[in-house]
C-alpha cells in the first residue's frame, strides 16, 4: 500500500505531500547548483579547440560551452511520457584556460591555476603531425602527458607544503583544534605520496575528508582523462604504437584514456546522418568516438544519471553510491529536508511497460527510504513534506 499523507506520523504539523516531484521551477536549487566543469588543457596546437568545436558544435561563448549530453534513455522517456519540458544533463566545457606561452614553460602555472577551479581535467595529447607544433616537433604523447602529470604534482606539493607551514605556526601558538591536527596528518600523507610521484587520487582518503579539502583545488586529486588526439591514419587502430604504452601510463596514474581524431569528429558531426555513415565507413569506424569521451567523464567522476518524469522531465547527475535523500538534495534542498520516501521505477521497467502508470500497475514501483542507494537509470518520484 502506498503511504498517504495523512497516515504518516510526522510531527504535529499538517502534512503536505506534493504530487509533483519538485516545487515551482523558479525555486529550484539546481539552477544554482554549479554544473560539472571540464577543462581542456594541453600543449599549444594539440587540438584543444578542434575537440571543443566537435563537442560544442559552434554553440559556445568565450571558449565556454554548456553542452547537453546525448541520452538515448531520456529520448525513450520523452517518446513515452511526452513531457511539456525536458532538461537533459549538461556538461560545461572550457577551452578558455590560458595556454602555455611558447618558450616560457613557467607559464604552465597560469594554466594550472585556472584548472584548479574545474571538476575534471581533459589533457589533449597530439598524435598527429603538424609542421607548426611549437613545443616538441616530434610526436611524443607519453612525454607530453608526463609533463602535465608532473606539473600537477609539483603544484599540489607546493599547496600542501604551504598549508602545512601555516598549520605548524598554529601548533606553535597552541591554538590548534583536533580538526587541525587531523588535517596535518592527512597533509603529511599527501606530501609523502606527492614527493614519490604518486597523485592524490590514488590515495585511500575518505570521501568526506577529500570534500573538506576541495577548497585547496588539488590538481592530482581531480579526475582526469587523457585524450589521444590521433592522426587520421591511427583511427581505429587501438594497438598501434604508442597507444598501448599510453594506456598503461593512464592506468598506472588512475586516469582515463580516450582515443579520438578531433578534426574527424568535428567534420563528421557537421554532416547529415547518411553522409555520416559513409564517412565512418571510409574510416573503418563503426560509430563516432565522442560518446566514449562522455562515458569516460561519467566513469572518471563516478557519476550516474537518474530521472524525474512528469510534465517537466529531467535527467540529473548524481555520484555513484548516493542515497535517495542525496538524490532529493540534488533536485532541491527542500526535497532532502522534507524527504519521506521515494517511488522508484527502473528505466527498463518504465520502457518495457510503456510508462509510469502501467509499470506501477504491473507491480514494478518500489517505495524506498532515505538510505536507498540510487541506481543508474532509476526514475524517482520523491514524496516529501514542506
Ligand atoms: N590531423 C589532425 N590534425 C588536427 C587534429 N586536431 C587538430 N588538428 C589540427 O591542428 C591544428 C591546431 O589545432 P587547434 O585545435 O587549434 O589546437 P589548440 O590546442 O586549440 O591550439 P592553441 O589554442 O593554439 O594552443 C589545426 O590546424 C587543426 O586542424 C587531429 O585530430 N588530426
Ligand atoms: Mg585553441
Amino acid at each position: 500500500m502506498a503511504d498517504s499523507a495523512g497516515s504518516l506520523p510526522v510531527g504535529g504539523s499538517p502534512l503536505l505531500v506534493l504530487d509533483t516531484p519538485f516545487p515551482a521551477a523558479t525555486e529550484r536549487d539546481s539552477d544554482r547548483i554549479p554544473t560539472m566543469k571540464i577543462a581542456l588543457i594541453g600543449f599549444p596546437l594539440s587540438g584543444k579547440t578542434t575537440l571543443f568545436e566537435a563537442i560544442s558544435q559552434g554553440q559556445s561563448r568565450d571558449g565556454i560551452a554548456s553542452v547537453p549530453v546525448p541520452d538515448p534513455r531520456l529520448d525513450k522517456i520523452i517518446e513515452i511520457a511526452k513531457p511539456k519540458k525536458v532538461t537533459p544533463v549538461s556538461l560545461e566545457w572550457h577551452d578558455d584556460i590560458p595556454d602555455i606561452v611558447t618558450d616560457k614553460p613557467e607559464t604552465v602555472r597560469t594554466t594550472l591555476s585556472a584548472a584548479r577551479q574545474m571538476d575534471l581535467l581533459v589533457c589533449v595529447l597530439r598524435l598527429f603531425d603538424t609542421p607548426f607544433a611549437p613545443y616538441h616537433t616530434d610526436i611524443h604523447p607519453l612525454r607530453d602527458l608526463r609533463f602535465w602529470l608532473e606539473e600537477c604534482l609539483l603544484t599540489d606539493l607546493q599547496t600542501v607544503e604551504n598549508r602545512l607551514e601555516r598549520l605548524k605556526k598554529l601548533f606553535q601558538s597552541r591554538k590548534e583544534s583536533a580538526a587541525d591536527r587531523a588535517e596535518a596528518q592527512i597533509l603529511e600523507t599527501m606530501r609523502a605520496a606527492l614527493s614519490e610521484g604518486k597523485p592524490v587520487r590514488l590515495l585511500e582518503i575518505p570521501e568526506e575528508t577529500l570534500n573538506k579539502m576541495r577548497g585547496f583545488g588539488l590538481l592530482s586529486a581531480k579526475p582526469m582523462i587523457a585524450v589521444a588526439n590521433l592522426s587520421e591514419s591511427l583511427l581505429g587502430k587501438p594497438e598501434a604504437d604508442p597507444l598501448p604504452a599510453l594506456r598503461a601510463l593512464c592506468e598506472e596514474q588512475g586516469i582515463g584514456l580516450c582515443t579520438i581524431c578531433a578534426t574527424f569528429e568535428r567534420d563528421l558531426l557537421a554532416l547529415s546522418p547518411e553522409e555520416q555513415e559513409e564517412y565512418l565507413e571510409m574510416a573503418e569506424l563503426e560509430s563516432p568516438q565522442l560518446p566514449s569521451l562522455i562515458r569516460q567523464v561519467y566513469d572518471q567522476c563516478r557519476l550516474q544519471v537518474f530521472y524525474t518524469i512528469g510534465e517537466d522531465t529531467r535527467a540529473w547527475l548524481l555520484s555513484r553510491g548516493s542515497s535517495a535523500v542525496e538524490a532529493a538534495g540534488v533536485i532541491h534542498s527542500d526535497l532532502a529536508r522534507g524527504f519521506i520516501r521515494t517511488e522508484v521505477i527502473t528505466f527498463e521497467d518504465f520502457e518495457a511497460h510503456g510508462g509510469w502508470d502501467p509499470a506501477h500497475k504491473a507491480g514494478k514501483m518500489r517505495l524506498e527510504g532515505r538510505e536507498y542507494i540510487v541506481k543508474d537509470g532509476d526514475a524517482l518520484h520523491i514524496r516529501f513534506k514542506v
